[in-house]
C-alpha cells in the first residue's frame, strides 16, 4: 500500500506550519505502507493541482491530507468537507472568495473515507489527545478535502481520501496566551498511529466509538 500525505506551507504571518513540519518527519514506511511526503502551498486552486500532480506522479492508494488548525487542543480526523470556499483571511497568493462553491456541480458535501474513529482511537491509544472533529471550516483546508474527495469520484475511483487537522506547535503560542499547543514528536506520534489505523482498517469497516459532538 502507498499513502500519500501532504502538508501545507506557513500561512496567515506564522513562521511554520505544523502540518508539514510533522508530516516531513514521519517515517517513510508504517506498518508495510510507504509514506509519500509532499508539501502543498496554502493557496485556493493551486493546493488542489498540487495533490492532482502528486496522485498522477505516484498511485497512492490512499490520500491524507495535514493542515494546522491553530486553537485546537486535539489532533483532529475530520468527517465532512463542505462545497464552499469562504476565505477569513487571504490564501498565500492573496485571494479570498466569499461564499464560493469549490465545485458548481459536485455535492453539497464529502464525507472523509478514512476510518475516522478506528484512527482516533488509534492515536489516543499511543496517548495524544484526538477526536472526530465535524468542521473543517471554509478556508484552504476544508477546500484541499473537498477538491481531493472529488477528484476521488471523478478520476481515481477506488482510492480513500480524508484530512487531520493538528494543532499550533509549542513555538507559536509563546506570544499567544491560553492557545494550546502540541510538540513536534507528539503530533508524529499521533500521525503514524492514525496512518497504521487506516492500513489496519483498510478492508474492515470503521470503529463504531462514540465521538459525536453535541453542539
Ligand atoms: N490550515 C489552514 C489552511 C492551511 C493550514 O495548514 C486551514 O485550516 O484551512
Amino acid at each position: 500500500m502507498k499513502i500519500l500525505v501532504t502538508g501545507f506551507d506557513p500561512f496567515g504571518g506564522e513562521a511554520t506550519n505544523p502540518s508539514w513540519e510533522a508530516v516531513r518527519h514521519l517515517p517513510g514506511e508504517i506498518e508495510g505502507a510507504t509514506i509519500i511526503k509532499v508539501q502543498i502551498p496554502t493557496v485556493f486552486g493551486r493546493s488542489a493541482d498540487a495533490v492532482h500532480a502528486a496522485i498522477l506522479e505516484h498511485d497512492p492508494d490512499v490520500i491524507v491530507s495535514v493542515g494546522q488548525a491553530g486553537g485546537r487542543y486535539s489532533v483532529n480526523p475530520e468527517r465532512v468537507a463542505i462545497n464552499v470556499d469562504d476565505g477569513r483571511i487571504p490564501d498565500n497568493d492573496g485571494k479570498q472568495p466569499i461564499d464560493t462553491p469549490i465545485q458548481p456541480d459536485g455535492p453539497p458535501a464529502y464525507f472523509s473515507l478514512l476510518p475516522i474513529k478506528a484512527m482516533v482511537t488509534a492515536m489516543k491509544e499511543a496517548g495524544i489527545p484526538s477526536a472526530v472533529s465535524n468542521t473543517a471550516g471554509t478556508y484552504v483546508c476544508n477546500h484541499i478535502m473537498y477538491q481531493v474527495r472529488y477528484m476521488v469520484d471523478r478520476e481515481f475511483p477506488g482510492k480513500r481520501s480524508g484530512f487531520v487537522h493538528v494543532p499550533y506547535l509549542p513555538s507559536q503560542v509563546v506570544d499567544k496566551p491560553n492557545e494550546p499547543a502540541l510538540g513536534l514528536d507528539e503530533i508524529v506520534t499521533a500521525l503514524t498511529a492514525g496512518l497504521a489505523a487506516i492500513v489496519e482498517y483498510s478492508e474492515k469497516p470503521d470503529l463504531q466509538t462514540v465521538g459525536g459532538a453535541l453542539h
